[in-house]
């Protein structure tokens, strides 16, 4: 059984390796709100049609059946197959969410799928290839439990036993998932990413933004699926118009902002409780339009779609922000209010509990995050100038990331507030660290030792996107060992027999953000610098990769023994320079001649020509 990208339909072939054998009841059915009857005119079709809750989509699902040998017919809603060499199903489904009418969609889908089963596959397989295979990852396996099926494997390292290979499978899982639930042209990947089994979904399967579906894009262009980011894009377009409405209604802004949940159906005000208040939704999700122009120095992209996206964004943070009053501890800087840290409560000096302050960390960082790169997208545009200086001064004017005098770590909150709970799942103020690049252990150190003390106190266990982002920041912070052990907390603790993350319930953040947090463990990109294995685990102390992506249009591959790198290649798509932060000095070649380097801060620094690829091995 497959589902095919290639020809929308899903397809199943049951067959046997004697004739005749195949006798079967084939059924389709849903617990409510549908209706499954035989087409009368059309052998061998069941025809599903439905209405969510009897007032909301239409949708439809038509399953045809063909046979080879024995006789298949409709018969009572079902499909009866007797005495068959082999049956194909074909099944094709659709609702009126984007389509004009379901009946049609489903109709045509199943008329264009007609090639023979072989077919069918082929160009399933061909279409899935271009983007699966891109991507090899090969870490110390041991060839017997390799065999044996994911869940005992699974079941295994919850006991205690060694599979580091089963890392590399939930690598590539999770870029299979992100495949499975996000290709160009459909929705994004949701909070199951098109996995709910439920009618009534947790959360509604919807999409929310003070974490979760920033998170179900980490992996998108780093392991080298950049297709995969444009529904985040289709999406972002979609949620604008609302979200310009809202900023409107809500706070006499412009631009356009989401709060913490979203729907297809363009929901964009506050929901659920106080912490709906979270105006930051658009200016986060901003972020991956400006990662996908640095991984792919796509211009026409950042012109044409992602900086319309970001400035609309930035036009309703620069009319969010307001001064701060005389003797507050941001006087005179701009500061977001309301405010507070998704979902994180704080205790007043009168010992009371709160969420709402100004100026979050997290509100200030993402303002930082956004207003810096609008500017780097107008440079890199050569277009829009004055807005450019309207950036530039609300830039100047926003709050440095503030070190607790009484505990040593970056503050959460504008003042130095106990927490009731010091353990809360969010790390909201850790944003600067990761996915952001404001906190950096080469280039801002101080904040680094005062993150790494959040981290401490925050703890490792916690729930399945909340480990997938921790083992992000140690691996930022590039402390190895302690990246591994989040690792092995997500697998062992907030994974299912099937590899699907685990909040609980199932949630399908976590798998996106511990396959990013593989790929941040073995190479990094920011702050212009290329690492090159920088947070390698000695329990991966031998391995290979292929096909990562490094922002500034680079492809890396990795070859690596006893915790040191054998040989790295770079392929430079777009001929930006190189700035290669490596354990031990290394030397490089391009095309068997010696590559002129220089040493800058540590850094190995060399230029690059257009589609050229370089040799990176130790000196
Ligand atoms: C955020 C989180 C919850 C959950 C929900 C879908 O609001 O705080 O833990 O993941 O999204």
């Amino acid at each position: 059984m497959f589902v095919s990208a290639s020809d929308q339909a899903v397809v199943l072939r049951l067959a046997s390796d004697k004739p005749g054998r195949i006798s079967a009841r084939i059924r389709m059915s849903r617990q409510q709100d549908a209706m499954v009857t035989a087409d009368p005119s059309t052998p061998n079709l069941l025809i599903l049609r439905g209405q969510v809750n009897g007032d909301g989509l239409l949708f439809q699902a038509r399953l045809a059946g063909e046979a080879r040998g024995g006789s298949l017919r409709a018969e009572g809603g079902a499909l009866i197959a007797e005495g068959c060499d082999e049956v194909v199903l074909r099944l094709t489904a659709a609702s009126n969410f984007n389509h004009p009418s379901e009946t049609t969609a489903t109709s045509t889908a199943l008329a264009k799928c007609k090639r023979p089963y072989a077919e069918l596959r082929q160009r399933h397989l061909a279409e899935h290839q271009v983007f699966f295979g891109r991507v090899a990852l090969e870490l110390p396996a041991h060839t017997e439990i390799s065999k044996l099926p994911t869940d005992e494997r699974l079941a295994r390292v919850k006991a205690g036993d060694a599979d580091e290979s089963l890392a590399a499978l939930y690598f590539q899982y999770g870029r299979y998932l992100l495949l499975g639930s996000s290709r160009p042209g459909t929705l994004p990947a949701n909070l199951q990413g098109v996995w709910n089994e439920h009618i009534k979904a947790p959360w509604n399967a919807d999409y929310h933004t003070n974490i979760n579906l920033q998170m179900n894009y980490w992996l998108a262009e780093p392991t080298n699926l950049t297709e995969c980011h444009l529904p985040l894009f289709d999406y972002m377009d979609a949620l604008s118009k609302p979200g310009s409405r809202t900023a409107k209604v809500h706070y006499g802004a412009k631009g356009w902002v989401v709060h913490h949940l979203s729907d297809i159906f363009g929901y964009t005000a506050p929901a659920d409780g106080i912490w709906g208040v979270w105006p930051m939704g658009a200016a986060w999700l901003a972020q991956h339009p400006w990662e996908h122009y640095l991984y792919t120095q796509d211009r026409e992209f950042l012109a044409r779609r992602g900086y319309p996206l970001m400035k609309g964004a930035a036009e309703f943070i620069l009319d969010f922000l307001v001064e701060a009053p005389a003797g507050t501890p941001a006087a005179g800087k701009l500061v977001t209010a309301p405010s507070h840290s998704p979902e994180n409560s704080f205790r007043k000096a009168d010992g009371t509990k709160a969420m709402f302050t100004y100026a979050a960390t997290m509100d200030i960082e993402i303002c930082r995050d956004l207003l810096a790169n609008c500017i780097s997208a107008t440079k890199a545009l050569g277009t829009d100038g004055e807005f450019r200086q309207r950036c530039e001064q609300a830039l100047g004017r926003l709050p440095e990331i503030r070190i607790s005098p009484k505990t040593g770590r970056v503050m959460e909150w504008i003042e130095d507030y106990d927490e009731p709970e010091p353990q809360h799942r969010h790390v909201s103020h850790m944003f600067g660290l990761h996915p952001s690049q404001q906190i950096d252990i080469h280039q801002t150190p101080e904040l680094a030792a005062a993150a790494r003390k959040v981290l401490e106190v925050r703890g490792d266990k916690s729930t399945g996107w909340s480990t997938a982002w921790k083992m992000n920041f140690w691996a930022r912070l590039q402390d190895p060992e302690r990246a591994y052990k989040l690792w092995t907390m997500l697998i062992t603790t907030c994974t299912l027999p099937n590899l699907f993350d685990t909040h609980p319930p199932f949630q399908i953040d976590g798998n996106f953000g511990g396959t990013a947090g593989i790929a941040e463990i073995l190479l990094q990109s920011h702050l212009g610098e290329i690492r090159l294995l920088p947070a390698l685990p000695k329990a991966w102390h031998t391995g290979k990769v292929r096909g990562l992506k490094a922002r500034g249009a680079f492809e890396v591959e990795m070859e690596w023994a006893q915790g040191r790198l054998v040989r790295a290649g770079l392929k430079s798509s777009r001929g930006n320079p190189v700035r290669l932060r490596t354990a031990g000095l290394v030397a490089v070649r391009s095309g068997g001649k010696a590559v002129k380097t220089r040493m800058e801060n540590g850094l190995t620094v060399f230029e690059t020509a257009v589609n050229h690829s370089y040799e990176i091995v130790p000196a």
